[in-house]
Formats: C-alpha cells, structure tokens, sequence
C-alpha cells in the first residue's frame, strides 16, 4: 500500500526522511514530493507549507497525482486542554475549522451547507496508534483538534476555541487534510505533538519547542508505519 506522510513545515517531515535515508523527489504545483520506502510500505512525503488552503492542494495531490491510500500527517499545534503539556502527543477523533463563520445566517461557527461542523477520523488507525502508544509506554491523547488559518496567541481566542468546539488542540491544517481524505475516501490519521500552548508566550515556546516537538511527532509516526 502507499501511504502518504504530510507536514505542513519542512521541520515537521525532517525526521521522516532522515530516517527513510534514500528516496527521489518530484517537483509538482510548487512543491516537492518525496518516494520511498519504510517498514515495506511505499512512501510518498510532502510538506504543504502553512494553512488550509496549501494543505489542501498538497493533500489532494498526493492523493490524486502521487496515488496515496492512505495519509497520515505528524506535525505541532498548540495546546488547548490543560492535561496537554509542550511535547506531549494527540490523536485527533474529530476536526473542525474555527475561523470558518457564518453564523449570519443561522448556521454554527465552522458549518457550511453540504459540510459538516466536525469531520470524524477513521477509528482503525486511532486504535493503532493506541496501541502504538502502549508499546511505547507513552501517552496519547485522543481529541478534537481546530483548525484555523490563525497562529493563535491569545488566551480570550483559545478561551472561544474551547468552548465553542470543546477542542483541546489547535493548528492549522488538520481539517483541510481530513476534508480531503474524507471526500476522497482515503483513510487518515492527525497526529500532533505540542510546541505551546496558544497563549501571549505561543510564538517564543513554537520557536523554541518546533523541533523536539516535530520530532516525537516523527518519531510516532514511524512506529505506526512498523504496525500497519
Ligand atoms: C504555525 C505552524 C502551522 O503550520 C500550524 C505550526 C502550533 N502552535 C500553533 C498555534 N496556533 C496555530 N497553529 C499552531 N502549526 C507556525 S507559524 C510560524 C512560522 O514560522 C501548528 C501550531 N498556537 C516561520 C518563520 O518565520
């Protein structure tokens, strides 16, 4: 089967392609797209750059162009619930988009007709990354992740995030991807390691925390890649 694996920094695909070694590279739609293999699966890597709309494009080409069966992203975000400190890793069960709004017609925050307010992920590779967690002797935490084309730094917005869509993460791409494969019918798996906490300190504790976060990120996903 080929899986996709997606960031939406280079930092955050770093470690994968370090650990897969040899792979070739493809240039399309302003981007660069990365075969190999790992744990006998064919790997097709990209990171979109950052937001909705390039994680869009890039989730849609390696799905459609570069011919994915499956997507699994590692990446950052913030943290919303307290029980979530800098490092730690979360499971998206359900997206949504935070800054979609159109609430002037009657409609909840993050709901478009034809859309849904919350995209469900896939249950069967939620239980192997559980188990994935086990093994490892780690702690993963499964939530709602929001997704907005915003780098949250504020307590009052994180406040209105939480409580409007109880999330206990934020980023944002996470809702773009999972629309895509969803649509597209393409299993897929949100996994985010904490680099902040959305708070006034968000840009200095991202800056300082990008790496190791994306890293235990990386490194999770490479696990899960061993137990498919
Ligand atoms: C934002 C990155 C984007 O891809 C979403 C990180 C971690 N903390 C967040 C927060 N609010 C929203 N999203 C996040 N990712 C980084 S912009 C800085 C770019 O630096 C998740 C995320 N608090 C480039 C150097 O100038």
């Amino acid at each position: 089967m080929k899986i996709a694996i997606m960031g939406a920094m280079p930092e955050e695909i770093a470690p994968i392609l370090e650990k897969i070694g040899e792979y070739t590279t493809t240039k399309y739609a302003h981007n660069t797209y990365y075969e190999g293999k790992y744990a006998g699966h064919d790997l097709v890597i990209a990171y979109s750059k950052i937001g909705k709309v390039f994680s869009t494009l890039t989730a849609a080409s390696l799905i459609e162009k570069f011919g994915a069966q499956m997507l699994l992203f590692s990446g950052v975000a913030g943290g919303i619930n307290p029980e979530l400190r800098i490092g730690d890793l979360i499971v998206a069960t359900a997206l949504c988009q935070h800054d979609l709004d159109i609430t002037a017609f009657g409609h909840p925050h993050g709901y478009v007709p034809e859309g849904s307010q919350f995209i469900q992920a896939e249950e069967k590779l939620i239980a192997v990354a559980n188990r994935v967690a086990k093994e490892m002797d780690i702690t993963l935490k499964e939530g709602i992740i929001a997704t907005g084309d915003q780098f949250v730094h504020s307590q009052d917005r994180k406040n209105w995030i939480e409580t409007t869509f109880k999330a206990d993460a934020l980023e944002m791409e996470g809702t773009s991807v999972a629309v895509v494969c969803e649509a597209l019918e393409v299993p897929f798996l949100i996994l985010r390691a904490i680099s902040d906490v959305a708070d006034m300190d968000a840009s200095f504790n991202f800056d300082e925390f990008l790496e190791s976060s994306a890293q235990e990120s990386a490194v999770f996903i490479l696990k899960i890649l061993e137990k498919i």
